[in-house]
């Protein structure tokens, strides 16, 4: 019997049909480049800016990525480009007043170019921005040599003083000594070190405060031996800034209770004395599940900091310090500046000013952010997306989304 021929023909473009479906569900290189908004006029598809003027409009809406799976960024995350803005040579680019900061020794130098060279590689070839070093003895040259040839950028190298780092004279040093003794016994990591203790204060109170620091506005903190796994093709400085964001975080967990004992109480006492320094919306949420009875011991994981350095240098923050610093628990305990800095800003500022940079793949031994879904990929990421600690049990990103959930 004949087949007629446009049987033949049916056959064959079903059999294409069902070739193009399968390979859109298994390849997205494949779907990328068919996707239906590929065929599709100019103005009919997603927009995609690459030039600053469209960059972080503050009103702008989030974009579906982010609010299908990030209700927290609803209305203050903007589209960021899929690929480095075009006019990334042009020395007249908008930029922030921002830097990046590195607290280092000379020792750390190896371990620190692993870091900067990622940082160099994965956004600041293109974006240009300062960094500034500090260490409370000098860099030596060999040091200042090897981090200014990684970058086209300005490099420079400050030292500490010595009364913003040692241990103050009014710190009881037997009580001192105790403590430390006691955390060695509890084996309380860097429960021994005084060194560890002069770093978390500096971080804490002074780093801000450097006159390196002076004609700057924003800082992004980078440390020895840290990866960055994504391409960053946005200027996070320009998001802090457009969208009056204060601090920005990839990571956040629970703190060692032993190395805080009493750091909630200082902490109530101040807001009993200065409740004018908080405001309503602020993240109080993230940091206590009884409206501030206790602390739950959420902080954000400050060896990653983008922030804004006039929100350390406010009123508000800098009694917040003395008022902690008085209480000594820098050195009769071990108190953190990643818990120091996160109940400043959780405290001070309000929530929304509060940023998570989930497109941000990063890591600091021994946990890791790696971005999700189509982030992953507009980032061209090397990280394993099932390695990601954001919501195993130890992390506290759930109470940073959960803040933004009820209302
Ligand atoms: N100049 C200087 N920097 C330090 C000292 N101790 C730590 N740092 C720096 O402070 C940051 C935190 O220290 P790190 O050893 O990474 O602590 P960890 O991340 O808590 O394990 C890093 O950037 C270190 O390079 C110190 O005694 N002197
Ligand atoms: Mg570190």
């Amino acid at each position: 019997m004949m087949v007629p021929k446009w049987r033949y023909l049916a056959a064959a473009a079903g059999m294409l049909f069902g070739l193009h479906l399968l390979l859109s569900v298994t390849s997205t290189t494949y779907s990328h480049h068919t996707s239906i908004t590929k065929i599709l006029p100019n103005g009919a598809k997603s927009s995609n800016p690459t030039d600053d003027s469209s960059l972080y409009h503050p009103n702008a809406g989030a974009p579906g990525w982010a609010s299908e799976h990030t209700p927290w960024l609803e209305g203050s995350m903007v589209v960021p480009p899929s690929s480095i803005p075009k006019n990334h040579t042009d020395p007249n680019r908008r930029k922030a007043k921002a830097v990046f900061v590195v607290l280092a020794r000379n020792s750390d130098l190896w371990a620190l170019t692993d870091s900067m060279k990622q940082m160099e590689d994965r956004f600041n070839h293109w974006a240009g921005y300062d960094w500034v070093f500090l260490n409370d003895e000098p860099f030596d040259d060999v040091f200042k040599k090897f981090t200014q040839s990684l970058t086209n950028s300005k490099c420079s190298y400050g030292l500490i003083e010595p009364h913003e780092w040692h241990q103050p004279d009014w710190i009881d040093e037997e009580r001192a000594t105790a403590a430390r003794e006691e955390m060695i016994r509890k084996k309380v990591i860097y429960g021994h070190s005084v060194p560890y203790r002069n770093m978390c204060r500096y971080n804490s109170g002074f780093f801000f405060r450097h006159p390196l620091l002076a004609d700057y506005e924003y800082y992004w903190r980078v440390e020895p031996s840290v990866k960055f796994f994504c391409d960053i093709a946005y200027d996070p400085f320009l998001v802090m800034q457009d969208q009056g964001k204060v601090y920005g975080f990839t990571i956040s967990l629970f703190e060692y209770i032993e190395t805080i004992p009493s750091l909630w109480d200082s902490v109530k006492d101040f807001i009993k004395k200065y409740p004018e320094y908080i405001p309503e919306g602020n993240g109080m949420k993230f940091l206590s599940d009884d409206g501030g009875e206790t602390y739950n011991r959420c902080h954000f994981w400050s060896n990653f900091e983008i922030g804004d350095l006039n929100f350390w240098r406010s009123e508000a923050y800098m009694k917040f310090f003395e008022h902690l610093d008085e209480a000594g628990g820098f050195y009769y305990e071990r108190w953190g500046d990643a818990p120091v800095h996160s109940i400043g800003a959780a405290l001070f500022a309000k929530k929304e000013q509060i940023h998570f940079f989930e497109d941000i793949g990063y890591r600091h031994e021994p946990f890791q952010h790696c971005p999700q879904g189509e982030a992953h990929s507009r980032g061209k990421c090397w990280c394993d997306v099932s390695n990601n600690f954001d919501w195993e049990w130890y992390s506290c990103t759930n109470k940073y989304v959960d803040m933004f959930k009820d209302e």
